[in-house]
């Protein structure tokens, strides 16, 4: 036979048909192996006796796009779009068949192929903007070739997956094949299509009807991505590419393509969110935990405390498919618990996300008790109480009491220490953290809190549930606030101190919007109540409560009543009507006040100082959270930053952001502040000066 094979891709010709295999675990990404594989075997099955090819994938999946990890290395030749015109090309009709997911480079690829047929569970999608790119290989100007300039534009800017059913309709999929021989089916189609001798359709020979699309949409779609992805260049550059396919040629669109893309790929917001890709995956895995690790399976969940995170929780579970009991100290209590859910349930139903069965669904799945006994067999409880270590360890002993061996026993601290509420115990090794974040049925960040005593199979088991119930898991070590909240006091104490010192709340606010965080500091606290954090203080020591300048005007502000968004007025004031923020300068004279009684001296800040103290400090103490080995690597800090706190992904997290900078001008930039202010708190951490002196960097560090 004439067709070579190659470590990933093989040859085989059944009767009048060549079958391109690719066999490139896990999913089948277009390494550069694979890329040239296909180019030779495209090329040499020209000069066989076959009529007809088909590409098709071995595994779990097509391809499911270029190999992200290999976009810092430098492009070779053949370049991609250049196998993509070879298949395209081809003197024989070329079938690509589709299972598990063909996405990016791999829609692509099966864009350039003249038909394509799929098994109904397949599924089709270009995400690069996810990755902060856009495709690169023809995407944008094959796409809208096939679906039309306003459904491309859904599908490209959104980088949404769909199903192959519904790519059918969008002309992206030619044939549907029924039941689950994917092979077979494909065999069959083609066999057909000889048979009909139908012609070797090429995408890119389509005109664009000009007369098909409004010519105000693109326009229209830029403004719009601008606030939908407020901040982020690979939509925008999305538009201007389907833009070009919609109004040059076939060959000029894919240059301006090509263009854009490189510029979006060396550029740092895919850096960053290339680099969110693989720490994501990489927070699934524990260090010193193996695959075999034995899990415990987890068929009903208990959650202590029906208060809006108890209700929150329980419908994580309940939402795929596993039954909750929801205890309360008092009928009274449990009844505002399951309104709460209902009432939420509710609102998903009419955003139209849930079917009224679906709700009612959810609902006979989460059931509500008063008495501890009726926990006895749960697999998971979940306590949801009020943050107080007195009243966790009470609930703590009395679980130790009713509930079966081998049940896991979580508790949802944002604070506490595990250690001492396992102690309440006598079997710490089944007690852990899981940490959500409100609202808990939205929020996809857990933080599973590893205490001393706490077991691998309870660890892995969290992990395993986290993933079922649609999470994103970071794991943690034992400490104040865990990683999270830990850093995100030191924001929260430098947001309070540029207050004082002199800059306004809408300033500090646009500054950080700017930046790209979802919201600024004041207007998350008015969002989550003001009064949060002063009862966390009254249970604090003078010394533990820290700087007073830093917490007394939001204190004032909860003495005068003003909580935040659901009193109508914290830092700002809220229209009524719609919650648009208004300054106050009642808050401006407050904060005026309150500075001269603490004796601050205000001043102007200029934008970049304000960033710096209030982004400088959320590294600095991820640095001790590393050194402490608390946070297995920095990737997890970025992980739960963006995932938890509405950190930009373009900026990648807080630590890939240092690494951006450099982490030689972070440690400049802190020890400056520490010089100036004399606080303890600015003095860098050792790891960000040892790791500066070296030249390396946090990702490094953590890979090594
Ligand atoms: C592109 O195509 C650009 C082109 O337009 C232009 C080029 C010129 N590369 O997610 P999983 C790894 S951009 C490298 O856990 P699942 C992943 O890291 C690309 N590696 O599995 C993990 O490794 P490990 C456009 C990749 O079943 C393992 O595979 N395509 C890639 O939950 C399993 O992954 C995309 O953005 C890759 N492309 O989900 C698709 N993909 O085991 C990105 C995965 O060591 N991929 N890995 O941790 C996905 O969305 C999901 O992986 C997928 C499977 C849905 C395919």
């Amino acid at each position: 036979m004439s067709v070579t094979s190659s470590s990933v891709t093989s040859y085989e010709v059944r009767g009048d048909i060549g079958i391109i295999w690719i066999n490139n675990p896990p999913v089948n990404a277009l390494s550069q192996a694979l890329r040239d594989g296909i180019y030779a075997a495209v090329n040499a099955a020209q000069d066989d006796a076959t009529k007809a090819l088909i590409m098709i994938c071995q595994g779990r999946t097509f391809i499911a796009g270029a190999d992200i990890s290999e976009f810092d290395k430098a492009p070779t030749e053949p370049s991609f779009n250049k196998i993509l015109e070879t298949i395209e090309q081809s003197a024989k009709p070329i079938v690509a068949a589709i299972h598990g997911t063909a996405l990016g480079g791999g829609l692509e690829t099966a864009l350039a192929c003249h038909y394509r047929c799929a098994v109904g569970t397949a599924m089709v999608g270009l995400p690069e903007v996810k990755l902060g790119l856009l495709p690169g290989a023809g995407g944008t100007q094959r796409a809208p070739r096939l679906t039309g300039v306003e459904a491309a534009i859904k599908l490209i800017t959104s980088g949404n997956l769909i199903k192959a059913k519904d790519a059918v309709g969008l002309n992206l999929i030619d044939h549907i094949i029924e039941g689950d021989d994917l092979l077979e089916g494909a065999m069959a189609y083609v066999q057909q299509l000889l048979a009909d001798n139908a012609p070797l359709r090429k995408v890119r020979d389509i005109n664009i009807d000009p007369a098909s699309f409004d010519p105000a949409i693109f326009d229209n779609s830029r403004k719009q991505l601008s606030r939908r992805a407020r901040g982020q260049l690979a939509p925008q550059r999305i538009i201007d590419c389907i833009e070009a396919a919609a109004t040059l040629s076939f060959d000029e669109g894919l240059a301006t393509e090509g263009r854009l893309f490189m510029d979006l790929k060396d550029g740092s917001q895919s850096a960053a969110m290339r680099h969110m890709f693989f720490a994501q995956r990489e927070a699934n895995k524990i260090k010193g935990l193996g695959k075999e690790t034995a899990k415990r399976a987890i068929k009903s969940v208990a959650i202590i405390g029906g208060g809006t995170m108890g209700g929150g929780i329980a419908m994580n579970f309940a939402n795929v498919g596993i039954p909750v009991t929801m205890l309360e100290i008092n009928d009274e209590a449990l009844q505002r618990g399951l309104g709460i859910i209902d009432k939420n349930y509710s609102m998903t139903v009419k955003k139209g996300k849930l079917s009224e069965e679906q709700k009612q669904g959810c609902l006979s799945l989460i059931s509500g008790t008063t008495d501890y006994q009726d926990l006895a067999n749960a697999d998971l409880v979940i306590e949801a109480v009020f943050e107080n270590l007195e009243i966790k360890q009470q609930v703590f002993a009395k679980l130790d009491k009713v509930c079966k061996p081998g049940a896991i026993l979580a508790s949802n601290t944002s604070y506490q220490d595990v250690n001492a509420i396992a102690a309440a115990t006598k079997r710490p090794e089944d007690v852990i953290g899981l940490h959500f974040f409100s609202p808990a049925n939205i929020m996809k960040l857990l933080e599973i809190v590893r205490a001393d005593n706490t077991s691998d199979e309870v660890i892995a088991t969290s992990m395993a549930v986290a993933k079922a119930i649609g999470k994103v898991p970071v794991l943690s070590g034992v400490c104040f606030g865990f990683i999270g909240n830990r850093m995100f006091s030191e924001y929260g104490r430098e947001t309070q101190l540029c207050l004082i010192e002199g800059a306004s709340a809408e300033q500090i606010d646009r500054v950080m919007e700017e930046y790209g965080m979802a919201m600024g500091p004041l207007a998350v606290s008015d969002l989550a109540g003001i009064d949060i954090g002063y009862k966390v203080r009254e249970g604090l020591s003078a010394e533990e409560k820290g700087d007073p300048r830093s917490f007394c005007v939001a204190d004032a502000l909860v003495d005068l009543g003003r909580l935040g968004q659901k009193s109508g007025a914290g830092f700002y004031q809220y229209d009524p009507q719609t919650r648009a923020r208004i300054s106050d300068p009642e808050v401006s004279a407050l904060v005026e006040a309150k500075a001269a009684e603490y004796g601050v001296e205000r001043r102007d800040f200029t934008d970049e100082e304000i960033r710096d103290r209030l982004l400088l400090p959320l590294i600095n103490e991820g640095a001790k959270i590393l050194q402490e080995g608390i946070a297995q690597r920095s990737g997890d800090i970025d992980v739960v930053y963006v995932y938890g706190y509405g950190f930009p992904v373009y900026h990648g997290g807080p630590m890939q952001y240092a690494d951006h900078l450099g982490l030689d001008a972070v440690y400049k930039k802190l020890s400056a502040l520490h010089r100036e202010s004399g606080k303890d708190y600015w003095q860098p951490a050792d790891l960000i000066k040892t790791l500066a002196e070296s030249g390396s960097s946090f990702a490094k560090w953590s890979q090594s």
